[in-house]
């Protein structure tokens, strides 16, 4: 059956008010670029004219300014989930402006599946090629792409020319049966293929809109001395672990979150002469991974998106053939699925906002009540991995804020989770144990040492029990920072002892 080719304008057109709308794509990587927009203008003619217009968005990730930045411009956003990194979004949700559910990433397209969120109506899908089959190859990230084009009625296809239709190939798409029918995963090895390299759907569903939308590629800060020391913290623990024969001669999978930090261990590692050649397994695949696999450091990658700046696009489009035999991208419900991150034995590399000195991890919340991103795929990976790893610089804001603290202000990884924590200053190695010396180890190794005092001060306050948490004082250095703009000037005397 022939293709139905519409404008951007018209596919917009077709979204209603209070639907729910399915973005491909993970990070900007994959995600449509001209409908979102011309949702935002339809939203904001529809507000000039006094008329309600409002979605669901739902992604796999973190998305590009054209859907989150434009929707949140417009206040066309109802509901969100299940992450978001954009400013307009995060301010807008921190006002309240929307309901937004910070969700683990694994589990977005099977909750879909499930009915927990109501009918998705429109899928808006970014593709390099689409067939008269109904056949769609995505473009660099996928999310939860397949969830969304079989359960949606309306499938919008933005076919970007920009992108090469030679990807075809180096995407693997299956979608798991629900349960009780749930059968095992057969991905034994990271480099195993399990599923079809596009995404089938009734072609009558299908309508198509061309572009030729450049990427929203992301922009990495140069790898400066801090994040080099965290780097090289990391792999020096890795070369130690391989030496006292706690990680095989021949590596585990690596999982590195997202940003500068995760870049910049990334670069350390590929530079390391103890560190063998390794693979990845992981969520989004950076700059790094791209240069480290050139190089010969990363032998193959699997990962849900890749999340690259656009010179490192160009190189991967130059070099197809190369980056084909050694690169795969999945669905969200798969680079993340925690039965796979657990087979596999992942080494899982992720950044906290703040630790606190038994161990549990605040990744989404500042000061425990504004949102910045969201808890992504960090928890898929840490609950499950061989080893999990937090990474933090030990201070924020020029040092007015230590992050190690008493307690955090909120939690997202939990101490039974969390085995390291890495800062410039050094390796906390939490494995084995009790509380007390947890603490005892976060504070010598990775606090900052003007916070040395501090953080030892609170653990002597002489708290009984198997955790000393003292809950009258340990939120102390979140009120000295509100109180005075930095948490140096914490005085735990103020607070009577539990
Ligand atoms: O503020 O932006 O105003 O400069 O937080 O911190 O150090 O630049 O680190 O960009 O790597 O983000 C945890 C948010 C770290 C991220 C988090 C302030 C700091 C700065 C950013 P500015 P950095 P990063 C897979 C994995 C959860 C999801 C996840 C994240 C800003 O890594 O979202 O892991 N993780 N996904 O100044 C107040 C503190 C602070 C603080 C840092 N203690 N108090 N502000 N900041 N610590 C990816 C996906 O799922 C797609």
């Amino acid at each position: 059956m022939a293709l139905q080719f519409i404008s951007a304008e018209e596919a917009a057109s077709l979204v209603k008010n209070n639907d729910n709308v399915g973005f491909s794509g993970f990070t900007h990587a994959g995600s449509p670029k001209v409908v979102p927009v011309e949702i935002a203008k339809r939203a904001e003619a529809e507000h000039a004219k006094g008329n309600p217009f409002k979605i669901g968005v739902f992604t796999g990730a973190s998305t590009g300014d054209s859907i989150d930045g434009a929707l949140a411009r417009a206040k066309a956003i109802k509901f969100r989930t299940p992450y978001q990194t954009n400013p307009y979004t995060r301010e807008a949700l921190n006002n309240g402006e929307f309901d937004f559910f910070d969700l683990h990433l694994s589990q977005l397209a099977q909750e879909i599946r499930y009915g927990f969120y109501g009918k998705i109506n429109v899928a808006v899908v970014e593709a390099c090629e689409v067939t008269e089959s109904g056949e769609i190859v995505p473009t660099t990230g996928m999310g939860i792409m397949p969830t969304i084009c079989r359960v949606a009625d309306l499938v919008i296809v933005e076919l970007n020319k920009k992108i090469p239709r030679e990807l075809r190939g180096i995407h693997d798409i299956i979608e798991l049966q629900d349960p009780p029918k749930r059968r095992e995963i057969p991905i034994y090895e990271v480099q195993n293929r399990v599923g079809l390299p596009y995404v089938k759907v009734d072609p009558k569903k299908i309508r198509v809109v061309e572009t030729e939308q450049d990427g929203e590629g992301s922009d990495f800060t140069p790898v400066d001395e801090l994040t080099t020391r965290i780097g090289q913290n990391v792999a020096d623990f890795f070369v130690g672990e391989i030496k006292a024969k706690r990680i095989p001669p021949h590596f585990l999978p690596i999982q590195s979150g997202v940003g500068n930090i995760a870049n910049a261990v990334l670069s350390a590692m590929g530079g390391h002469p103890g560190i063998p050649c390794f693979e990845v397994y992981t969520e989004v695949i950076q700059d790094a991974v791209i240069d480290m696999m050139q190089k010969g450091n990363i032998s193959f990658a699997s990962g849900c998106s890749l999340t690259l700046s656009n010179e490192v696009f160009q190189n991967l489009y130059d070099n197809l053939d190369f980056f084909k035999k050694r690169l795969v991208l999945r669905t969200s419900e798969i680079s993340n699925n925690p039965g796979i991150v657990r087979r596999l034995g992942i080494l899982s590399l992720n950044t906290a906002i703040e630790v606190d000195l038994f161990g549990s991890v605040n990744s989404t919340h500042v000061n425990g009540t504004k949102m910045m991103n969201g808890i992504g795929g960090s928890g898929d990976f840490t609950r499950n991995a061989y080893l999990s790893i937090f990474l933090t610089p030990s201070t924020a804001k020029n040092g007015a804020i230590s992050c190690i603290v008493p307690k955090v202000t909120h939690e997202d990884h939990t101490e039974h989770s969390v085995k390291i924590v890495v800062t410039e200053y050094g390796v906390a190695d939490l494995r084995g144990k009790d509380p007390r010396s947890r603490a005892a180890e976060l504070i010598e190794k990775c606090a900052h040492p003007d916070y040395r005092p501090l953080l030892r001060e609170y653990l002597d306050r002489g708290v009984k029990g198997h955790i000393p948490q003292d809950f009258y004082a340990c939120f102390a250095f979140h009120h000295a920072l509100k109180e005075t703009g930095s948490m140096l000037n914490t005085d735990f005397s103020k607070y009577p002892r539990m």
